[in-house]
């Protein structure tokens, strides 16, 4: 808790406003070190404005789950939408010197540009991008795997406002042996070093071109909570959300893939063949993981619902599938023995989550589970129960189940 406050007491008004989730009107009267009333308990779900069912998962660094019933929105709000860091955020961001670099040895003369360069320089778009941590659903793996133990809530849709990677790039010019993009956000490595990176990741050059790809400084219309990357950050839909770098300071275009820290192996990388549950693997048979598999979630009703018998149940939810489309919607009352159609809304653009729905009735009174299946445009469908086991606990997209009970 004091280092905690030791970093509000340091922070400008803006970035409180950030953290607080709105601005603070007088913020020029507070006095120097004051820490507003609403972030002096600490409490992580005011400090980050996040609602009181969401799950803290650990606290050094900050990372906390939504839930599936929390995901009924269909762009999620920042009070829903889960936080994961490596790090510590970084805590003196000011503004007004934020600078983006482009770098890299595929760049010719490096460019810097400032964030108002950057927000008049170049077309503005806005995109519905679906971006989920890939160990969303590690929780389920057995044997277990190390590391945060999410369940459902690791993934989100928001409305995402900013300029396009590749309308940067191509001003900056880039050599054609150009290979990959790496990021470099200014959060801070736990040990407190500030020479060491927290994380680096980034994509090959073609899904770094494609249209959906943003250099973020919006989120739903706002200013990008500081949690989620304000005042910068990348955006890249439907590749395991490490890639979306937040708090945004350089760009380097490398002419090798990208090895910055947690590029390597076994990091965001799972087996290039199946293997079987607790199997060592080296880290040469590790890829590294692209676009994300086909997955659904129910948003409503929460699971545990009770019905009268005779009453149908509407359900609904979202379903995705990386850099595809979902092409099919499927529930099914009786543990995957027979499939009945969802009514499946088309993406609002590529890359964001498309809404189902669906009129469920029940045979008789009893406990059920209500199962949903997705399959994507190449007609991959999620798993059942379990997808392969790997062992870092990635690429959990089995089907989302909720019990109901009809009396
Ligand atoms: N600079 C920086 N960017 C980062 C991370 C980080 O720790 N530092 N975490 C990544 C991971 S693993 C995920 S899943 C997403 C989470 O984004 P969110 O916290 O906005 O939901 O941010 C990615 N970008
Ligand atoms: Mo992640």
């Amino acid at each position: 808790m004091k280092s905690r406050r030791n970093f509000i007491k340091q922070t400008s008004a803006a970035t409180l406003g950030a953290l607080i989730g709105s601005r603070i009107v007088f913020g020029k009267n507070l006095p120097k070190d004051y820490v507003p009333v609403i972030l002096q308990d600490g409490d992580p779900y005011a400090m980050f404005n996040k609602h009181k069912d969401m799950v803290v998962l650990n606290n050094k660094p900050w990372n906390i789950e939504s839930a599936p019933h929390l995901l009924d929105d269909k762009i999620t709000p920042n009070e829903k939408m889960f936080i994961r860091n490596n790090g510590l955020i970084p805590e003196k961001t000011d503004v007004n010197k934020w600078t983006l670099t482009i770098d890299g040895e595929s760049v010719s003369k490096p460019k810097t540009y400032t964030l108002q360069e950057l927000k008049t320089k170049f077309p503005q778009h806005t995109y519905q991008l679906t971006i989920e941590c890939g160990g969303n659903g590690r929780k389920e793996f057995n044997p277990p795997a190390k590391g945060n133990q999410w369940e459902y809530g690791g993934v989100a849709c928001a409305e995402w406002t900013g300029v396009r990677l590749a309308d940067v790039l191509k001003d900056v010019g880039i050599k054609a042996n150009a290979v990959y993009i790496g990021y470099y956000g200014a959060d801070v490595h736990l040990t407190g070093n500030p020479e060491k990176v927290v994380i680096s990741r980034g994509v090959p050059m073609n899904k770094a071109m494609e249209d959906e790809t943003l250099i973020a400084f919006k989120m739903n219309g706002k200013e990008i909570p500081l949690a989620h990357g304000y005042p910068l950050r990348l955006v890249i839909g439907g590749w395991p959300a490490s890639v979306s770098g937040k708090w945004l300071k350089r760009i380097a275009v490398r002419n090798i893939v990208h090895d910055g820290p947690k590029m390597e192996a076994p990091s965001y990388r799972v087996p290039c063949k199946p293997v079987a549950p607790g199997d060592k693997v080296k880290d040469e048979d590790m890829c590294i993981i692209e676009s994300m598999p086909v997955k659904s979630l129910i948003t409503y009703p929460k699971t545990g619902a009770m019905i009268d018998k005779g009453n149908a149940l509407n359900i609904r939810g979202h379903a995705w599938a990386g850099d595809l489309e979902v092409a099919k919607m499927e529930y099914s009352i009786d543990f995957g023995a027979t499939w009945k159609p969802c009514k499946l809304d088309k993406p609002a653009n590529r890359l964001a989550w498309q809404h189902f729905s669906a009129t469920v009735s029940f045979p008789e009174d009893g406990y059920y589970e209500v199962w949903a299946r997705a399959t994507d445009s190449a007609g991959e469908s999620q798993p059942m129960v379990l997808p392969n086991w790997n062992p870092k606990g990635y690429l959990n997209n089995a089907c989302h189940r909720i019990a109901v009970k009809v009396k």
